[in-house]
């Protein structure tokens, strides 16, 4: 409930836990969660499930059996339990990661099982796969309203800065704050060559409430504003916003990850035509500038001495 996607639900609407008190890996703990909230003074209309063991490229390749395990097991537990304790409403996140590497563009919710995922990712991708098999199951057994969406790579507040397993946004935000600080070259991952789809925290918290709301579909479905940037592309933005104006180095023993996958927002489009996304550059802008303010207390920035950054 206070990472970069939960921080979104706020207000009295919303029981929010964080994996300091529940550890969702542990069905038991799982369980002593959905007891509980049955002693809340409020109903429960329904389950927004954020949690996730995440990360960018370099976390998901250095970590395959954690993210496969840790993902499994929250995902299927959280599932279940909520089943158990008579929830009848919830939404479960995918990613754009679990599509198959080699498909025909753009990439549909149809398309999610029609190869297997890309190398660099795939016990994340089959784990997220897993979920999406699960509330299908869940749907014809139990008749429960249980579904899934498809974000794209989401960015915003309360993201996890880690500068080695974070995403690429919260990473390059956090690299070039130091490279600015410490007067030292900007090193970038792979060749800038790969295409992504961004999509702003802020996007995601209405889309995923109206979803709750208002969805209910075996299929998932894709939240995307569908506009592909290069990573050096974005890159420029970074630097440009927060006017670093040292050497910037690419390191091609990074991995580039997935070339691209670009998502189709037809359905999302369909069901809300007149939903703004936020702009890139202002997102980041915005980002940037709570990342400045708050360095001290921003997850992922106690990973180094800025100074020592080489
Ligand atoms: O967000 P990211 O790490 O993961 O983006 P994916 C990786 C892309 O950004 C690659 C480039 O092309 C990298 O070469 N990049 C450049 C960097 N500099 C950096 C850097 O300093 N850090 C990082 N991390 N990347 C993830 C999946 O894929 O997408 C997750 O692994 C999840 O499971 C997420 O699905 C949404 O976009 O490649």
């Amino acid at each position: 409930g206070y990472g970069l996607v939960g921080s979104q639900f706020t207000g009295d609407d919303y029981i929010k836990y964080s994996s300091k008190t529940y550890d969702l890996r542990e069905t038991n703990r799982v369980d002593s969660m959905f007891k509980k909230l049955r002693y809340e003074p409020m109903q429960l209309d329904g389950v927004i499930h954020t949690a996730a063991k995440v990360g960018g490229v370099g976390g998901n390749m250095k970590y395959k059996g954690e993210f496969f395990y840790d993902n499994v097991m929250i995902n299927t537990n959280v599932i279940e339990s909520a089943r158990k304790h008579n929830v009848k409403n919830l939404v479960c996140f995918l990613s754009t990661c679990v599509f198959p590497d080699d498909v025909e563009y753009p990439l549909t919710e149809k398309k999610i099982h029609l190869g297997p995922p890309h190398f660099s990712n795939y016990p994340y991708a089959y784990a997220k796969r897993m979920a999406d098999i699960q509330i299908r199951a869940y749907r014809e057994q139990y008749g429960l309203n249980y579904k899934s969406v498809i974000p794209t790579n989401i960015y915003g507040l309360n993201d996890n800065f880690d500068i080695e397993n974070g995403h690429v946004l919260p990473s390059l935000i956090h690299k070039c704050y130091i490279a600015r600080e410490a007067k030292r070259p900007l090193t970038i991952w792979g060749s800038g060559t790969p295409l992504r789809e961004f999509i702003n925290s802020k996007d995601i918290g209405k889309l995923t409430e109206w979803v709750l709301e208002n969805y209910n579909e075996d299929e998932p479905i894709i939240l995307s504003n569908s506009e592909e940037i290069s990573i050096k592309e974005v890159v420029e933005m970074i630097i440009e916003i927060m006017n670093f104006k040292g050497e910037v180095k690419w390191d091609s023993d990074k991995p580039d990850g997935q070339h691209r996958k670009p998502s189709d927002n037809t359905k999302i489009k369909h069901y809300l035509p007149d939903f703004k996304f936020t702009p890139l550059y202002e997102g980041l802008k915005e980002t940037i500038t709570w990342f400045e303010n708050n360095y001290e207390s921003v997850r992922g920035t106690k990973c180094m001495d800025i100074y020592n950054y080489n």
